[in-house]
């Protein structure tokens, strides 16, 4: 039995800003009283035998102390059936900002005090409702920035690293029972089978640990925003082709060569991922000052562009196949974009620009902003390219926390690999797996620190 008090928490639980309705949440043992004391019909108290009778349904009633404030939604939950685990109120007034900061004024008057950074999920976890993967996943669901990202955050709210961790805790937990049978029961030395089943097991655990880590590695990098430079020599047509994929008139496009003096930038989600769009000046040479900065810039974005395009004149070969061989280096990793095929000039065969490009490994697409004609091939390209250019099956959403703590598990593998190759006893290695075990409770709160929990929950709003 505890006899710590706990505290009744309350919070508002949607967003600040108004909308149809506002959330406001309370947890604790007070909650049945706090609500009392707010809440009636036709101006009389509910009485706790009808909210109590009335568990989990929706009441219609009036909110407020001498004054009424509101008609809300209560929905009481009695524990252990709440987000919480704990007793539950949930308040769905109108949602109106003011409104619902009165009420919270409210409930601080009768007995509620404010709850703390994703307090209500600490309470989930402690009470057992959620493991500490499942508290960091809710965490990641409500933060997540594009659709490919919230679906790796639905996984890990689903149990992917609670199954992963679950797994590997049964495997070392199986070499572990084996090292400790060897170092109490046996006089002779193990056999050069099992010794070698032995290293097989940890090596096999250590590439699940390093898989998992390459895999939020790629996943990091598919979720910071990929950069995509339309780049190319001027009046091929590199604005037109940034309003067709963004679907609206943003850069300038017009017939007079640099026209587009500096760099655009839009940042866009195609299939779901984000991207920044970034649109250059023409690369030439110009007296311009102004210009030259833009060029320059350019280039600098071209450089460091995740996915290269470049944009041609078809109706222009000599520029073309110039500008190629001065890009020659990067043509393996670029999209040449052939603009214009409706304009193609007739001595283009001739210079070869085909055979240029395969020759150095590029691929090409012939289009036609004008007519649109090879466009939407391009653009599957290119969304395909994005995505890349991985399954996401062998992805996973880690946070800082866990990465750190798998690779401390890996190290741990190390060097019980490297103790067993220098022939160190059980007695000396079996230490590690224990380390290794103990950061695998970690990841999943089994074994629980303060300092730990105060990092996961610090992450959540106030009210979740
Ligand atoms: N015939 C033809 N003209 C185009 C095509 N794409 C763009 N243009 C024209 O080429 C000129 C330069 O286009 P713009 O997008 O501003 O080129 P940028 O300088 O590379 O950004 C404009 O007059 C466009 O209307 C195309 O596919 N066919
Ligand atoms: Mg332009």
């Amino acid at each position: 039995m505890s006899f710590l008090k706990i505290d009744t928490i309350v919070a508002i639980s949607t967003p600040l800003n108004s909308g149809a309705i506002g959330i406001i949440r309370l947890s604790g043992p007070e909650t049945l009283s706090i609500s009392q004391k707010l809440l009636s019909k036709n101006q009389i108290p509910l009485e706790s035998k009808f909210l109590q009778a009335n568990t989990r349904k929706a009441i219609y009633c009036e909110f407020g102390l001498e004054t009424k404030i509101d008609k809300i939604l209560f929905i009481y939950f009695p524990s252990p059936h709440s987000y919480t685990g704990e007793e539950m109120g949930e308040f769905s007034f109108h949602g109106n900002i003011i409104l619902l900061k009165t009420a919270l004024q409210l409930f601080f008057k009768v007995g509620a005090r404010p709850a703390e950074r994703g307090e209500f999920t600490k309470r989930a976890y402690l009470n057992g409702k959620i493991d500490l993967t499942s508290a960091e996943a809710i965490a990641q669901i409500i933060h997540a920035r594009s659709q490919f990202e919230l679906e790796l955050a639905q996984k890990n709210a689903f149990g992917e690293i609670h199954k992963l961790t679950s797994m590997l805790r049964s495997e070392l937990l199986n070499l572990k029972a084996e090292c400790e049978a060897e170092i109490d029961f046996s006089t002779e030395d193990l056999t050069f089978e099992s010794m070698n089943e032995r290293i097989n097991r940890i090596k096999k655990v250590s590439s699940i640990c390093k898989n998992t880590l390459d895999g939020s590695n790629r996943a990091n990098s598919l979720i910071e925003k990929a950069k995509v430079v339309i780049f190319g020599p001027p009046n091929a047509g590199k604005s037109s082709l940034m309003n067709l994929i963004l679907g609206r008139e943003r850069a300038i496009v017009s017939e007079i060569p640099g026209t587009t003096r500096d760099y655009l930038a839009e940042d866009i989600h195609l299939e779901g991922l984000p991207i920044r769009l970034v649109d250059t000046a023409g690369v030439r040479t110009t007296s311009d000052k102004i210009e030259q900065l833009g060029i320059e810039k350019s280039k600098k974005e071209f450089e460091t562009a995740n996915v290269k395009i470049v944009v041609l004149d078809a109706g222009n070969s000599k520029e073309s196949k110039e500008f190629l061989v001065s890009i020659s280096e990067n043509l393996k990793n670029s999209i040449i974009v052939i603009n214009k095929i409706d304009e193609k000039s007739p001595d283009w065969n001739s210079y070869e620009i085909y055979k240029f490009i395969e020759d150095k490994n590029g691929k090409y697409f012939e289009i036609s902003c004008k007519t649109q004609k090879g466009i939407p091939e391009f653009v599957d390209y290119l969304n395909s390219n994005i995505n890349s250019r991985e399954n996401s099956e062998n992805l996973i959403l880690l946070e800082d926390r866990n990465k750190y703590l798998f690779q401390r598990i890996l190290d741990s593998l190390d060097t019980t690999l490297h103790l067993i190759d220098n022939k160190s006893p059980a007695e000396i290695y079996v230490k590690e797996i224990d380390d290794a075990l103990i950061s695998i409770g970690q990841i999943n709160g089994k074994i629980d620190t303060e300092e730990i929990l105060g990092r996961v929950f610090s992450k959540f709003c106030i009210g979740k």
